[in-house]
This record gives structure tokens, sequence and C-alpha cells, in this order.
């Protein structure tokens, strides 16, 4: 496989105008007759026509209704005789493929007895020849046609003008969309499924019919769906003027799906995950992610759909554009201030776990790549989640209201075009001459060209005879594969000085007037090194920095820990005082880490402790941030800050951690279970959400320390609560609490929560992952998921279920890193079976294996021969081979 480079981009030497599809549905095998209008793109020197394809049997090609001359190209159909000069060409291929043999999801598949279709990036040239780029935008006329009786709904983009019954028992449906797209937004579903349908009617008073498809017996779960489509129409039109611009808007839920949810115009396609939630099924968790992947969707109809990427290299565009839209209306419907904070704490939380250690590993890339072996590898964290990021830098940079009005340049200028990042920032900063991002646009736009991930330096200097604090910001970033050198970036960082105390100072820079002084302000840093002198402070400050996360970078500074105290208990910015915590979390664990011998038990001194029993106690403090003080840093976020990592010692000492946590506060997590274990009546809400989240993990701590005492009083109350239990928030955090304390009751409760539900495959999912990411006792994990992969109701080409074992059992680093390899050998051979079936699953299973470099031995070199095994097989997928090359190289 070759790479593709940003760099050779150039526009299509065709254009395809109109697309006329039928479809003549049949599992073994489908007839597809796709007529198109094609005409030269003149602003190109002339050339053949070439059209992409995969896995197509060819039939018939015919131009302006008569027969041509052809060839083959490796997978692409060229024509090379066309008619020359600028007039229309009507094109006629006829081809076949088989939908019940699609094992990798992509293009035309059936997933219980029902027709779906996955197109991006690339898979509608598994389904006819075609133009399959994101530049090329045609208007889709669509005709399916099936047995009505297996197949009663037939669904595409657009508006259903026509249908009816044909001879044999089969029907017909024509759709026909209103509005011109690229072929990776073009969806069809064909099936036996039902409907719940809501009318509204927008701002701009115009009608529209929404419909959520389900398989018949979940309709009664899709009510959360629905209600996030409605308050999804009606935010974009509030903040942002953005009306639905169809009379019907559709989502349908399937449950074999490689990722989340697919924008298809009109008619979006979803992971049931992502649908399906009744009380007595999904957990909070599962409600949140629903109304933010709806959103999510949604939102893509603009951008995205509207204004799609010139090429995948401008993916970011859409994706991160589109992220960051969907936190913003999670953030609008959490309402308060604290519930903001707590979803921006969630959000930094995957960023730092997840994107920090990509932008540093063999993966890293730019959030606009500068090239690529297999697309799919670049749905990445990078793209979406520091893309989004990169997009709030903008928004911060250039203030709300203000980035309001560039997102309506963005449009007036853009509407119905495929464009680049480039020409995002452009229309932002156009928007806003003046702001800093207008002033440094040029600069700005190394966020989008350089990998990795910034570190800022700030040291502060206090005099107390001229009362100045003076801050001096340095910046500089690592290299990544092919950048050595970096320039720097535009860093806006958010601050604020408090007293010891914890007052805040008023912020007056040196030359400025004592009246303008605020509390918090955005400094913006452009050079390698800065200095910001502040007058009329009265005493040394405590510093906060980067508040919110104002920017994805590595905040460095040498907080004391009476600073990071302080920080905790005053800081008016939430996310700064859940940041102190994780500092403070942070320091304690790698000092342990570093120490010699067992961990021992007493890692978190006196003072932290009592300043988390402060926080248990605060009746002003949300319980869903409680939550997370009390979380730890993960055990991927203390890796990365090692240079060499022993997986086992950063299990160990977290572990530890979290026992004396445990101990330490019994008393609290007694009372924050009494005061919190009953919610009353479920509604999925942030508050009631936040109680059921910290009750849960007070029910944790409680039945890890009665394990240590051999008390049976909380694993008793665990489960019963895991028979009793109203809601399955409830249910699951009783039924991990066993599991993860290995109680002696953790079994039998399996057995009844897996008899209760083994009709529902969501539920289903859950079960298997909490068995792949129970504590490992004794190297116990493992032999348990081999048991389970042979279990009745495992089925390995499910990707959410292959990803509810497998994946949860390589990202449980205390389970996985074995001394004997054990771990490396399964993740080995599980690469190479999912790869034989869907690659793209596979290739996010090698990831796992990105850090190994990391490890200390004898993890490094088991982990080498395993990579090495995988990357000796002759018949890998472009997927994995990229995956896996990187990580060698
Ligand atoms: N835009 C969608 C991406 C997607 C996808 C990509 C590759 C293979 C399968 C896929 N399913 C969905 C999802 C989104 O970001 O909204
Ligand atoms: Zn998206």
């Amino acid at each position: 496989a070759t790479a593709i480079y940003r760099a050779d981009y150039e526009a299509p030497a065709w254009w395809i105008d109109t697309v006329d599809l039928t479809f003549d549905l049949d599992p073994a095998k489908t007839r597809v007759l796709s007529k198109m209008r094609v005409r030269r793109n003149p602003e190109v020197p002339a050339q053949a026509l070439r059209l992409d394809g995969d896995e197509l049997n060819l039939a018939r090609v015919m131009v302006n209704g008569g027969g041509t001359s052809f060839k083959m190209d490796g997978d692409q159909l060229v024509l090379e005789n066309l008619p020359e000069g600028n007039e229309p060409v009507e094109l006629e291929i006829f081809t076949t493929c088989a939908p019940i043999k699609n094992t990798k999801l992509m293009g035309l598949y059936v997933s219980e007895d029902t027709f779906f279709t996955q197109c991006e990036a690339e898979g509608f040239r598994r389904i006819t020849y075609f133009l399959d780029r994101p530049d090329v935008m045609a208007m889709y006329t669509v005709t399916l046609r099936a047995s009505k009786a297996q197949y009663p709904v037939l669904l595409s983009n657009g508006n259903l003008v026509e249908s009816g019954d044909l001879e044999d028992g089969r029907h017909f449906a024509k759709w026909v969309d209103p509005h011109k797209k690229p072929s990776y937004l073009f969806a069809l579903v064909a099936g036996n499924l039902v409907a719940r349908e809501q009318k509204i009617k927008s701002r701009a008073g115009r009608d529209h019919l929404l419909q959520v498809f389900v398989r018949p017996g979940d309709l009664e779960k899709t009510e959360h769906a629905m209600n996030s489509l409605m308050h999804s129409v009606a935010w974009d039109e509030a903040r942002f003027g953005l009306s639905l611009d169809l009379d019907r808007f559709m989502i349908v839920a399937t449950s074999d799906f490689n990722m989340g949810a697919m924008e298809n115009k009109g008619l979006n396609i979803f992971n049931t995950k992502y649908v399906l939630a009744s009380q007595a099924t999904a957990t909070d968790t599962d409600y949140a992610n629903i109304e933010s992947v709806v959103g999510h969707e949604y939102f893509h109809n603009w951008t995205g759909d509207r204004v799609t990427c010139r090429d995948w290299f401008q993916l970011s565009l859409k994706e991160g554009l589109t992220v960051f839209r969907d936190q913003e209306f999670s953030m609008d419907m959490a309402g308060t201030a604290s519930a903001r904070a707590v979803k921006r704490i969630d959000d930094v939380r995957v960023l730092r776990t997840v994107q920090f250690p990509e932008d540093a590993g063999p993966m890293a890339h730019p959030v606009r790549p500068d090239s690529y072996i297999e697309i799919n590898n670049f749905y990445t964290v990078t793209i979406y989640e520091k893309g989004a990021e990169v997009v709030r830098m903008q928004h911060n940079l250039v203030g709300r209201e203000g980035f309001a009005k560039g997102m309506k340049l963005y449009f007036e200028r853009h509407d119905g075009q495929a464009v680049t990042c480039d020409d995002f920032s452009q229309a932002i900063a156009d928007a806003n001459s003046g702001s800093p991002l207008a002033q440094h646009l040029q600069q700005f736009r190394r966020w989008y060209s350089q990998a990795g991930t910034p570190v800022l330096k700030a040291v502060g200097q206090y005099d107390a005879d001229a009362r100045t604090y003076t801050l001096t910001l340095s910046q500089s970033c690592a290299p990544t594969v092919g950048q050595a050198e970096k320039l720097p970036f535009v860093i806006p960082v958010q601050m604020g000085l408090l007293t010891a105390s914890g007052q805040p100072i008023a912020l007056q820079l040196q030359g400025e007037d004592a009246a303008q002084a605020v509390a918090s302000r955005m400094l913006v840093l452009t050079e390698a090194e800065q200095r910001f002198v502040f007058s009329n402070v009265s005493e040394a400050p405590v510093p906060s920095l980067l508040r919110s996360f104002s920017a994805p970078v590595v905040l460095e500074h040498e907080f004391s820990d009476a600073d990071l105290l302080t920080l905790l208990a005053h800081d008016s910015d939430p996310f700064n005082q859940w940041e102190a915590s994780q500092r403070l979390g942070l320091r304690y664990a790698l000092k342990a880490i570093a120490a010699s011998g067992e961990a021992s038990a007493e890692i978190l001194p006196a003072d932290f402790i009592e300043a988390m029993r402060r926080v248990l106690r605060d009746d002003k403090l949300d319980a869903a941030f409680k939550d997370l003080v009390l979380t730890l840093p993960s055990e991927s976020y203390i890796a990365e800050q090692l240079a060499e990592v022993d997986p086992q010692r950063v299990h160990a000492v977290r572990e530890a951690m979290i026992l004396q946590l445990a101990s330490a506060l019994q008393p609290e997590w007694e009372n924050i279970w009494e005061a919190n274990r009953d919610t009353g009546a479920y509604r999925p809400d942030h508050v009631s959400a936040g109680r059921r989240a910290l009750a849960g993990r007070a029910l944790s701590m409680l039945c890890l320390q009665a394990a240590r005492t051999g008390d049976t009083v909380w694993p008793g109350k665990a489960y019963q609560r895991c028979k009793d239990a109203g809601n399955m928030t409830d249910r699951m955090a009783a039924l991990s609490a066993l599991v993860y304390s290995a109680s002696p009751l953790a079994e039998q409760a399996l057995q009844r929560f897996h008899a209760l539900f083994k009709q529902d495959a969501l539920v289903l999912d859950k079960w298997f992952a909490l068995q792949a990411a129970a504590s490992d006792r004794g190297g116990d994990v493992l032999p348990a998921v081999k048991a389970l992969m042979k279990h009745a109701d495992f089925q390995i080409k499910n990707p959410n279920r292959a990803r509810s074992l497998i994946f949860s059992y390589c990202n449980n680093a205390g389970a996985f890193h074995r001394a004997d390899a054990a771990g490396y050998v399964f993740w080995a051979d599980r690469v190479i079976e999912i790869d034989g079936i869907n690659p793209q699953v596979a290739s996010r299973l090698a990831r796992v294996m990105d850090r190994w470099k990391k490890l200390t031995e004898p993890y490094r070199s088991a982990a080498r021969q395993a990579i090495e095994r995988v990357a000796a097989r002759p018949n890998l997928s472009n997927d994995v081979r990229e995956v896996i090359t990187r990580a060698l190289a």
C-alpha cells in the first residue's frame, strides 16, 4: 500500500452532477444500476474518467445509451474514450455485490436481516463505481426494490416521492435528496423496522417530521434519543441560527456498526448503543452519550453536510468543529456553571488520557495530517478531540459573539462547497478583525500543521518592594514523527491570581489602568518566551493558570502542595479546583512509583486526605464534581509522565492510593452512601446522575475496605442492590463494586445479572466488559476472558461485543501486562483473527500497543515479539499494517 499526500491534492478531472441509483436488494446478490450525468472539469487538463470500485462485479457499462470501451486499472474502472468537449455525458453502470458476505461493515451490508450502508470514508465504491471523493458533490435519486414481507421499510436520503407494489411480492420506494452531496453521505436502509415519530415546527415556521427507526420491540427505548434530537434542532437554531433544511430527518439504529454513528444526509445511521435507553437497561453515562452523539450527528447536517471537506486531510474541519458544537450543546443542556465545569473536566480527561499519548506516540499526526495510508486509521482523538480544542481556542480568542459571527460568515462563503481547515479559520478571523486570532492567524494555523502536545512553562516571581508579580511563560514542543523542529504556537492562557488565603487578586498588567483590573483574564502567548508583569499585587500570589483548560497543552509550574490546596479549596474556576486535586494525586503517585520496594499503604499525606474529606463534606459542591475530585489520575495518564513504565508498578501504586482513600475516609463514604443512595424516581438529569455516581463510588470504596477487613455487611448491601436496584446505573455500580473488590458474592451476582438481561445485547456488552476489566488476582482475568470467548453469547464478528470483551481486557493494564507475556500473545492472536473479519476493528485493537516502547523489561521485549509476529503475517489489511509498521519504526 502506498501513502497519499495532502500536497498532491488535485481538483477532480470530472464532475458528477446527477446520479440515479436503482437497487434490487438481495443479501447474496444485490444489483445496482447507476445512471450518472458527468462532465469534464474545464479547469483541469483533459483526462480519462477513473472511477473507484472495491469488491464489485461489473456487468455492463454504457455511454450516451451505447456500448463503450473501458479498462480496469487495479480497482479503478477507466473510461478513456469519452466524448471530448464540455457537454455532459450520460453514463450507465450495472454492478452486483454480496451484502451478506460483507463483514467489513463498509459499503452495503446486512445486519439482523436488515440492509444498511456505511460510506464514510470510502465505502461508496463498494456499492458502485464512482468518483468516491468528498469534493465531488451530486444530486441523488434512489429507487429501492425488495421483498415487501422481508423488507417492509425502504429508506434513503431526502424525500420519499413515490412508492408501491411490484410483482412477486416485491415493492419499491423512490427517494430524492433535495441537496447535493458527496458520496460518503449516501445511505440506504431496508428491513423490518418500526419508528417513533415526532412532528415539529422550526423557529422559522417550517414543518418537519423526525423519525427514530429501530427493530420491533425496541420502540419504548427511543424516547430519550427523540428528545435529544428535538433539543438538538432547537439548540442549533438558538445558538447558531442554523435550521433543519429537510422535511424529514431520520435516525436508524443497527447493532453491527464500526463506530458510534454516521451523519448521512437526512438518514443518520446509529450504533444501537447511542439510541436505545431505558432506565432498566441504560446507565446515566449511556443517557449522556446518547444526547451527545445524537447532537453530534445532527450538528453535522450543517458542519459536514452543507459544508463538507475538500479532501480527507481536512477531516477535522467537520469533526473538530462538530465535536466542539456537541460539547457546547451538552454544556448548555447541563445548565448550571458547575454542571458545565463537570462536562469540561470529562472532556479534558479524555483528551489527556487518550489524545496526549497519541500525540507522543507512533501514530502522532497533526490535526490536519500530511499523509496517510489508510484513511480509516485517521478517525482519531487528534482529529476529533484535539481538533475540537483548536476550534475552542479560536472561540476563546474571538469571544462567544465573535465566534457566532464567524460561523455566519463561514456559511455565507462556503454553503454547498467542499473546503479546507484554512477556509474555516479565515472566516472566523475575517469576521473578527482586530481580535488576537485575526492578528496572529498565520501563526495560529500551526495548531493544524504541527503535531505534538506543547509544554507551557510558567515561572512566577514576586517583588514585594515593587508590589509586582512577573509571570514568565515559555513554550516548547517535542519532536514527532517527521517534524523535528516546532515553531511557537499561539496559546491563550486564561488566568487569575489568588492570595494565600484564597482571595482573588485584581489583575492589572503594567501600564494598564487600575480601573480596568479584573479577576480573570486571557494572556496570549505567541513567542517562545514572554513576560507579563502585574502591578499592585499585595502579596506573593498563587497563580491559577490555564483556567477551563484554555489550550491543549501540558502546564508546568512549580506549585507547592500548599498552593495546590489553596487552589483546590478556593479557586473560582472549578476546572482548576479539580486540576489541583489531580496534580496532588499525580505528584504522590509518581513519588511512590519512584520509591523502592513494595507499594506502601501510606502514599497520600494527611493534609491531602483531609482536603478530600472536606470536599466530600462540603454541602455547596455538586455530587458530580466531588466524584471527579475523588477520582485519581488514570493509570495511562500517570504512565505518560514516566520515561519508562512498569505497568504493574503503576497499577499497584494507584490501587494502594484508592485503598487508602477507602480506609481513611470510611465514615465519609458511609455518609455519602446514606445521603445519595436513593435518588427517587429515575431521571437522567445532571444533579441526580451526579448523586448516583458518587453513591456508586462510595459503595465501591466500602466494598474494597470490607474485602480488607473481612466485613460482610457492605458486600451484602451491594448484592442486595444488584437484585433490587430500580435503574441500571445503580445496578451496575453495585455489581462492579462486588467484582472490583473480588467479593465472594461477585460470581453469583454476575450469574443473576446474566439471567435477567440475556435478551438485551447492550446489557450483555456491559456484562462482558465488566468481567474483562476486573481487578487481576494472580492472573485470573485472562483465563476468564478466554472462557468468555467460548460463551454462547460471544460473537467476535459483532464490533460491540468484540470491543466489550477483547478491547476491555487489553485496556485493563493490571491484567494485560503479564510477566509471562500471555496478554500480548492473546492480543496478537485477536488482531490477526479480527483482521480477517473487519480490518477497521482490528486496527483499533492493534493500537493498544502504541506505547510499547516505554515499557520496562520484561514487558518491552515481549511486546515487541508479539507486534513482530503480527507484522510477519503476509495478508494483513492496510489498516493493521499501517498501525503495526508505525509501532515498530
Ligand atoms: N463521521 C462519522 C465517521 C464514521 C466512520 C468512519 C469510518 C468508518 C465507519 C464510520 N462510521 C462513522 C462519525 C462521526 O464523526 O460523526
Ligand atoms: Zn462526526
